[in-house]
């Protein structure tokens, strides 16, 4: 409680934020930054904010994270703006400003610090529970991909170069195997095997690119379900969060991350593999949601790749979540001891589950292309 008194007291007084503090609390199940929520009183309304530590260990220029994300979100508020949207503050993170006027503050240990508009009313699901709800996961992505299809300017920093390099993935896996500094590769030697066989294949999307046959997108590079916001009432998505790694990449590491998280029947933290399976009709709705939105800009080959993205996603998720855990569990925020392992089982029982359905998700893809009269 200390420490969070602490923070009141020191870092969201840096931000532009009026009236009296009182109460903050630690918040969310992100893996990375360390999320807080403070209430405060200004002049008789309860107004609450979110306040995020970045993780300087894994966003190396937190200054370049935040440049990208005023850009972002200041073209997504002018896009709502124009197009005339309601509840515009819920459809787009607000960022609070420091006194400075900087859209960080640093703490007395150097931290970098951001705020945002607490969403009210909204809520993010683990599990995707009905077709519905997979059908507007999918649109939310789709519609922010649109958003972000003509942001002018200078490219994006690249806030993690590399971030889904298949290649350089498996080079610190092996890196990491062979060093195995914590005895830990004993336990995993079926899931080494199982990536190890899929390398060649892991790198479709990668080469893909490469070669120029998809085109370089800004995409969210974390689609994963739970960084996008629901309304507790109307259940239709609000807002996406979570934009630090909004950069250059392709469209297919979004539905990828949509694919991996949406459709599984069991969390990605889910020790017991066997609830984990791909649901076809919760795929079949989530394409749907997206595809109503993205149609228009996506090209042939992008679309041709669907289905491959989900795996290639999945895939690189229990690669680099095996990779922490023979590396000591430093990346992702833990729990349990051996929760990196479960999670990486997680992510090879899902692309097992998937394979073995791949015919029918491919055709689910067809039939949704045609429908749509999609070339
Ligand atoms: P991490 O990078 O650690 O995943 P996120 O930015 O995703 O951090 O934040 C963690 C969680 O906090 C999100 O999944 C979301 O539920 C919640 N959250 C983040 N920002 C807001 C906001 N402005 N309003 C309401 N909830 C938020
Ligand atoms: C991390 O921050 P969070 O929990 O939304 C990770 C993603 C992984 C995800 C696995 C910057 O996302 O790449 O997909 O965990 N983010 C970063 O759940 O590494
Ligand atoms: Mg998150």
């Amino acid at each position: 409680m200390l420490y969070v008194m602490d923070l009141i007291n020191e870092v969201a007084r840096k931000f532009c934020i009026y009236g009296e503090p009182e109460k903050a609390e630690k918040f969310g199940t992100g893996h990375i930054n360390n999320t807080f929520r403070s209430l405060w009183n200004q002049a008789g309304t309860p107004v609450r904010y979110t306040h995020q530590r970045i993780n300087e260990k894994v966003f190396i220029h937190p200054g370049e994270v935040m440049d990208n994300i005023v850009r972002v979100t200041g073209h997504i508020a002018k896009k709502l703006a124009e197009a005339g949207e309601n509840d515009r503050s819920r459809r787009v993170l607000s960022i609070v400003p420091a006194r400075d006027g900087k859209p960080y503050a640093r703490d007395s240990e150097g931290g970098w610090w951001r705020t945002y508009l607490f969403i009210e009313g909204a809520h993010s699901l683990e599990l995707a529970s009905s077709p519905g709800e997979a059908l507007i996961l999918g649109k939310s992505i789709g519609k922010f991909q649109k958003q972000l299809a003509d942001l002018g300017g200078k490219r994006l920093h690249e806030s993690i170069p590399d971030f889904h390099h298949m290649g350089k993935r498996y080079k610190k896996f092996y890196e990491a195997l062979s060093k195995d500094a914590f005895n830990r590769a004993k336990e995993v030697k079926a899931e080494i095997d199982f990536l190890a066989a899929n390398e060649e294949r892991g790198s479709i999307l990668i080469n893909a690119m490469k070669d120029g046959k998809i085109s370089e997108r800004i995409c969210h590079n974390d689609a994963k379900m739970n960084n996008i916001l629901i309304d507790d009432v109307d259940l239709e998505a609000r807002c996406v969060v979570d934009l630090d790694t909004v950069m250059p990449g392709t469209s297919l590491f979004d539905t990828g991350d949509l694919i991996r998280t949406v459709p599984s029947t069991a969390k990605e933290d889910e020790r017991d593999i066997s609830k984990v399976s791909f649901s076809l009709p919760l795929f079949k709705s989530l394409m749907e949601g997206y595809l109503s939105e993205s149609k228009e800009f996506l090209g042939v080959n992008e679309k041709k790749l669907l289905v491959e993205s989900g795996r290639n996603i999945t895939q690189i998720m229990g690669l680099r979540m095996l990779t922490d855990y023979l590396e000591g569990d430093h990346y992702y925020h833990t729990e349990r001891p051996g929760q990196n392992m479960d999670r990486a089982r997680n992510q090879i029982a899902l692309i097992k589950s998937l394979d073995s359905q791949w015919e029918e998700a491919e055709k689910i893809v067809l039939s949704l292309l045609a429908l749509n009269n999609i070339p």
